[in-house]
């Protein structure tokens, strides 16, 4: 396994990570949940994270009775992601978690690249809204990928947009599907939060700045 200082590019997750938006993941599903009559809470959003927005709604339907249409899941979703979005408005760049800027500023003077990798469709809108889309030389998201964490396509892509081998980078992850995705992708995983616990997290970390 490589060594610290032989990471030559940082691939950052998004939601739980760099911003707590993993929190209003949780709300706008939970109205929805509420809505069904499905117990929800945040135990079991716990399995959502990193997870796409569909197969979030499946995780949530398990606990259901009732089954629902395609026509009614895709209806389902796309009203979460309207509470979604609609959260994300007060967002300001006040919202980014403690010294983030500071740590990415220091690891690219130290010549490493950046890049995020997230599941989520909506990156580019919260890159935006906490002004920091002009820190990475690579965004991988929901939008450029066909399978979702813990599948490692989406950190393979942002290593090749990166053109960093997989084996020089390292992944910072909140959720362990997440960490999975990165052990698949062949890179080093540091695990923060939920994913500081789990067995296949390299290394665990309690804040951005231990990096
Ligand atoms: P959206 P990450 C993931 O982002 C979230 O953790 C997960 O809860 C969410 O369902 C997924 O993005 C899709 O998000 O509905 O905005 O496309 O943690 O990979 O940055
Ligand atoms: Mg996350």
């Amino acid at each position: 396994m490589i060594m610290d200082k032989e990471i030559k590019a940082y691939i950052f997750d998004l939601d739980g990570v760099l911003v707590f938006t993993d929190e209003l993941h949780y709300l706008a599903w939970k109205k929805i949940a509420d809505k069904l009559n499905i117990e929800f809470d945040r135990k079991i959003n716990n399995r959502l994270r990193g997870v796409s927005r569909m197969d979030s709604l499946e995780i949530i339907l398990e606990k259901s009775a009732k089954r629902y249409s395609e026509e009614q899941k895709k209806a389902l979703a796309e009203e979460k992601n309207e509470y979604y979005r609609e959260s994300l408005e007060t967002m300001t760049p006040d919202d980014v978690v403690g010294k983030v800027r500071e740590k990415l500023t220091e690891l690219r003077n130290a010549g490493c690249k950046l890049a995020i990798g997230s599941s989520s469709k909506n990156t580019k809108l919260i890159l935006n809204k906490i002004g920091m889309t002009d820190f990475f030389d690579a965004i991988s998201d929901g939008t450029n990928i066909t399978k979702s964490k813990p599948d490692p396509e989406v950190f393979l892509k942002a290593a090749e947009m990166l053109g960093i081998d997989p084996q020089y980078c390292a992944v910072v992850e909140d959720a362990e599907s997440g960490i999975d995705a990165a052990k698949a992708a062949g890179m080093y995983a540091i695990g923060i939060g939920e994913a500081a616990n789990y067995h296949k997290t390299d290394r665990p970390i309690s804040s951005i700045m231990e990096i």
